[in-house]
């Protein structure tokens, strides 16, 4: 098979690239190691900014999201036995984030996809790049017990973080930067209405506390866990208590809890990869950076890469010019590194560091003086909503 683009990898960041290739008539495939249903299956993010839902209007997949999407304006801070509310929307002179999952947004992307003339593999194993330093890159995979070979230009890498396209950097090249931490979210979704219209970030003596939603009829909430734990210990009453014990009273009063939809555990990481392409291969989202969710970014920030690797191709096609393709990495990671520090930040001050009380009081004074200040209530909602 030949085509222009190879795609690596059906999440957000491969979907999105493909249906924008698609509607501007550039060939692309996308070769998946998971099927549909799996992919479907995994609960993700649920705060899409700005770019993220530009981006799926202009890929054409944006119609439900606008009847189910939820808009908001702002979200509380709970810390110290008290909740401030940061209205980004004024700070920010009108910016919203819309309150949709990951799994509907896929499912919308997979549905235009399959409306459309461009082809998803599903099921491919033992995908491999080759000649990726070259202008004849190939990619192979197996399927069926058969191997098939997808001769392109381009190698998209939007396989996640344990994909195969970013290992094929060669190590003397590729520099990667990583932290992580020594806790894990517990989350749960169930069919319960919300605690709260907005989402709500807590600080609690024995850890963060994130009371999120996907519509008004379900929630997704999570606590702060231990890196060794294992979510087969937590029975859903244990994380029902938990997450009432973490919140103030007049909060966990408002909790309705109800059968688990889903209950796992992610553990936090901040990763970044230097550079994004090497030769014909670019990579984009989680392959080559990831983010701990405390800021709502993997996903945004995946939507981004996707727009500007788009726009490179765009201009390679379209008007023969490769000028934007070759400075895809560097722009990329200069947006990447500030939504980097912004959900290590988050991550700092919202979580139990360790068990030296100085610290939780710094964290303390830390939010205190945030939320008292014009300028500190700014830097959270402007970085929230995502920078321009
Ligand atoms: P994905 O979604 O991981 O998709 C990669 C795809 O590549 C496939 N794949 C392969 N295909 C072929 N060959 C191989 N060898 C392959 N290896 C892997 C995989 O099967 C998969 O289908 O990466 P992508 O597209 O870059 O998207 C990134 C986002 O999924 C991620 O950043 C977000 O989910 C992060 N995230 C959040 N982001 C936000 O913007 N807002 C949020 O509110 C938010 N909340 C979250 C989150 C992530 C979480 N977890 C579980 C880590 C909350 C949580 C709990
Ligand atoms: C979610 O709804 O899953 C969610 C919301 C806010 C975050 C992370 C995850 O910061």
């Amino acid at each position: 098979m030949k085509t222009k683009v190879a795609i690596i990898g059906s999440g957000p960041a491969g979907l999105l690239l493909g249906q924008l290739l698609s509607n501007a008539g550039i060939d692309n495939v996308i070769i998946e190691a998971q099927d549909k249903d799996y992919i479907l299956g995994r609960i993700r993010a649920g705060v899409l900014e700005q770019v993220t839902t530009d981006l799926l209007r202009e890929a054409g997949a944006a119609e439900r999201m606008e009847k189910e999407g939820l808009v908001h304006e702002g979200f509380n801070l709970y810390f110290n036995n008290r909740c401030e509310r940061i209205d980004f929307c004024k700070l920010t002179g009108g910016k919203t984030v819309t309150v949709y999952g990951q799994t509907e947004l896929t499912k919308d992307l997979m549905d235009v996809r399959e409306a459309g003339s461009y082809q998803t593999i599903y099921q491919a194993k033992d995908v491999e790049l080759h000649n990726v330093n070259s202008a004849t890159p190939y990619v192979t995979y197996v399927k069926d017990g058969v191997t098939h070979r997808v001769e392109c230009d381009f190698i998209a890498g939007c396989d996640g973080f344990h994909g195969v396209s970013r290992p094929t950097i060669p190590d003397d090249i590729r520099k990667e930067y990583e932290n992580a931490y020594p806790f894990g979210w517990l989350g749960i979704l169930a069919d319960v209405p919300p605690v709260d219209e907005e989402v709500v970030y807590g600080h609690h003596e024995d850890g963060f506390v994130l009371c999120s939603m996907r519509s008004k009829t379900r929630s997704r909430y999570y606590v702060q866990v231990p890196l060794e734990e294992k979510v087969e210990d937590w029975s859903e009453e244990r994380f029902w208590n938990e997450l009432k014990r973490r919140l103030p009273d007049e909060l966990a009063a408002k909790v309705v809890t109800g059968p688990a939809l889903e209950m796992s555990i992610a553990p936090l990481r901040s990763f970044v990869c230097e550079p994004m392409q090497y030769g014909s291969l670019f990579l984009a989202g989680d392959s080559a950076h990831i983010v701990p969710p405390t800021g709502a970014k993997g996903l945004n920030l995946a939507a981004g890469d996707a727009k500007r690797l788009f726009e490179g191709f765009e201009q390679f096609y379209l008007h023969d010019n490769r000028e934007s393709l070759n400075a895809y990495s560097k722009e990329c990671l200069d947006r990447v590194w500030k939504a980097e520090r912004f959900s290590w930040w988050m991550t700092t001050l919202f979580h139990k560091l360790n068990d030296n009380p100085f610290s939780r009081k710094i964290q303390q004074a830390e939010l205190e003086y945030l939320t008292g200040s014009e300028a500190g209530k700014t830097t959270i909602a402007e970085n929230f909503v995502g920078l321009d």
